[in-house]
């Protein structure tokens, strides 16, 4: 039986060099065609070509090819845009959508501070807002931005909140640039009026709190942004694309 399961087993390591050898063969393709890309103002992320290749294939060998093609984006994300791409700004302004499809385009991983704090306590923010203040919250949001700033090749979208505290954006700077996403407080309002987990809003949500709010911490995110991004009129997609391409532009 043992000398069987070895002899398969130094079949599969026969396999996997001559995977090896084609997925760096695929690969230095990938970079190329990121020069290619970055030299004509492409986009990384290209769905139309990403379709035609999937739909040659399905079941397991899909799933393979789909995750190829995300290490692909990732590995042409690293060498264009070294460094995490941290979306800051109010409520209601999409940084978690974004954060999502940015990250999905990039073929790099995601991470919502808010989720995470969620995650953490093992509550909503709204419920931890009530029993222990806004204070622990911010302290915990600190205790996070330390914990994920010091990862690379990340799409991080942050709350509200966390910028208003000048240690975050000296931290998140150190490994990223940060992007301002605004938006009208018409339009925040019109995206936020059926939500009730917001905490620093109450329990219903008015223009003119939003309108105060957003007055009081504008100045602050305007100051920790390296690009400013409105979402007023864009969709998520939209919005995702402008960031790429703005960065890849070196704008700000
Ligand atoms: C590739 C990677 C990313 C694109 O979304 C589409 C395809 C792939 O891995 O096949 C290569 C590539 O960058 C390209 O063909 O444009």
């Amino acid at each position: 039986m043992m000398n069987v399961l070895d002899d398969l087993r130094k079949k599969i390591d026969a396999c996997d060099r001559k995977l090896l050898e084609l997925f760096e063969e695929r690969m230095a393709i990938v970079d190329e065609i990121g020069r290619c890309k970055r030299k004509h103002g492409l986009p990384i992320y290209d769905p139309k070509r990403e379709a035609e290749i999937l739909q040659r294939y399905t079941g397991d060998a899909q799933q393979f090819f789909s995750e190829i093609m995300r290490l692909s984006r990732a590995r042409q994300a690293r060498e264009l845009l070294p460094y995490n791409i941290v979306l800051i700004g109010f409520m209601g302004t999409g940084k978690s959508a974004v954060g999502k499809v940015l990250a999905h385009d990039l073929g790099r991983e995601f991470v919502d501070l808010d989720q995470a704090a969620e995650e953490r306590i093992g509550m909503s923010i709204s419920g931890f807002f009530k029993i222990q203040g806004e204070s622990a919250f911010r302290a915990l949001e600190q205790e996070l931005v330390r914990e994920f700033a010091v990862y690379e090749g990340m799409v991080i979208a942050c709350g509200g909140g966390v910028v208003l505290e000048p240690s975050n954006v000296k931290r998140l700077r150190q490994t990223g640039r940060l992007v301002l996403l605004e938006a009208e407080p018409e339009t925040i309002y019109e995206r936020l009026k059926n939500d009730t987990s917001r905490p620093v809003l109450g329990d219903q949500v008015q223009l003119e709190t939003i309108k105060k709010l957003l007055d009081s911490r504008d100045e602050k995110y305007k100051r920790s942004a390296d690009l400013v991004v409105n979402t007023d009129q864009k969709n998520v997609q939209e919005t995702a694309d402008e960031i790429i391409r703005r960065l890849l532009q070196g704008e700000s």
